[in-house]
């Protein structure tokens, strides 16, 4: 029997292929089409629209640098707003630190949210369970625009701009998020891999730099998401944040108990250390 292989179809001159050891689940939501399978390398595979969006075995670093960046840096975040993230890996990071009282998840998809819970527990653990968990199920851009509610740290867990994600990389709601941050509040975003997608770092940050008195991007490499280093959005108003001495970092990080295989103090530091390809994008 000849082997089944999963394609990605993201990048128009790259083409990545997962072999499909076992088939768990495919199928076709209100919004997307899913698939789920094992693979020996990743372990369970999450592919929305045939792109890889998460898989078992590294889905830590994505969501640990995602979550952790700006939870720590910031230092003391209450209110958490996750846009997308229906998997509920970032979820279950941001969760793991105590000053957050809240953490509000809005999905558009309520079905990635069902899928996770089944299959994907070593992903999202109890975090769908846990008290300080609020979840929504709406469309991000709309939500942003009309809460009163406002978030120390706002997550952009998206997909790519293709699909149901396009609006999340728009000034629109990138304004949106602006007005439903407190004061020094932080937002981070998913921003792509910028060796293939360049121009979706050099637009989402020539927004952010209008928007915001401090805004680059960071990055953490995700052996899944192939073509290099993942490139995370910043914006704040409190430019201190980036620049936090390395003893404070690791102060904070010592009062937690985060279990990070990824995160580190130095990682933090270090990753907003842009390589020259990517600051270009970023200015
Ligand atoms: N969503 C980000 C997937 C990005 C894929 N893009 C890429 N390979 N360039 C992750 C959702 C995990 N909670």
């Amino acid at each position: 029997m000849t082997a089944e292989w999963f394609e990605e179809t993201l990048h128009s001159g790259l083409r990545t292929r997962l072999r499909i050891d076992k088939l768990l689940y495919e199928g076709k939501s209100k919004h997307q089409h899913l698939i789920l399978f094992e693979n020996s390398e990743f372990g369970r595979v999450l592919a929305l629209n045939g792109v890889v969006q998460t898989t078992e075995r590294d889905e830590f670093i994505y969501h640990e640098m995602l979550a952790h960046v700006p939870l720590l840096a910031h230092g003391s975040a209450r209110e958490i707003l996750i846009i997308g993230g229906g998997d509920g890996g970032m979820l279950e990071e941001v969760l793991k630190h105590k000053s957050v009282a809240r953490a509000t998840l809005v999905e558009i998809d309520s079905s990635v949210i069902d899928f996770s819970k089944e299959y994907l527990r070593s992903i999202c653990g109890s975090a769908f369970e846990d008290r300080r968990t609020n979840i929504v199920i709406a469309d991000g851009v709309e939500y942003v625009e009309t809460t009163d509610q406002r978030y120390d740290i706002i997550i952009v867990d998206s997909t790519d701009p293709i699909g149901p994600g396009e609006a999340l990389f728009t000034e629109r709601f990138y304004t949106a998020c602006k007005r439903s941050l407190s004061q020094g509040g932080v937002l981070v975003t998913q921003n792509g891999v910028p060796f293939v997608q360049g121009d979706e770092l050099r637009n989402s940050l020539s927004i952010l730099t209008g928007l915001f008195a401090d805004a680059t991007c960071f990055t953490a490499t995700v052996p899944g998401y192939v073509g290099g280093c993942m490139a995370f959005g910043w914006g704040t108003d409190n430019a201190d944040l980036r620049t936090l001495p390395l003893a404070v970092l690791e102060a904070r990080l010592a009062a937690e108990h985060l279990d990070a295989r990824c995160y580190t103090a130095a990682v933090h530091q270090a990753s907003f250390a842009l390589p020259g390809y990517i600051a270009e994008l970023v200015r």
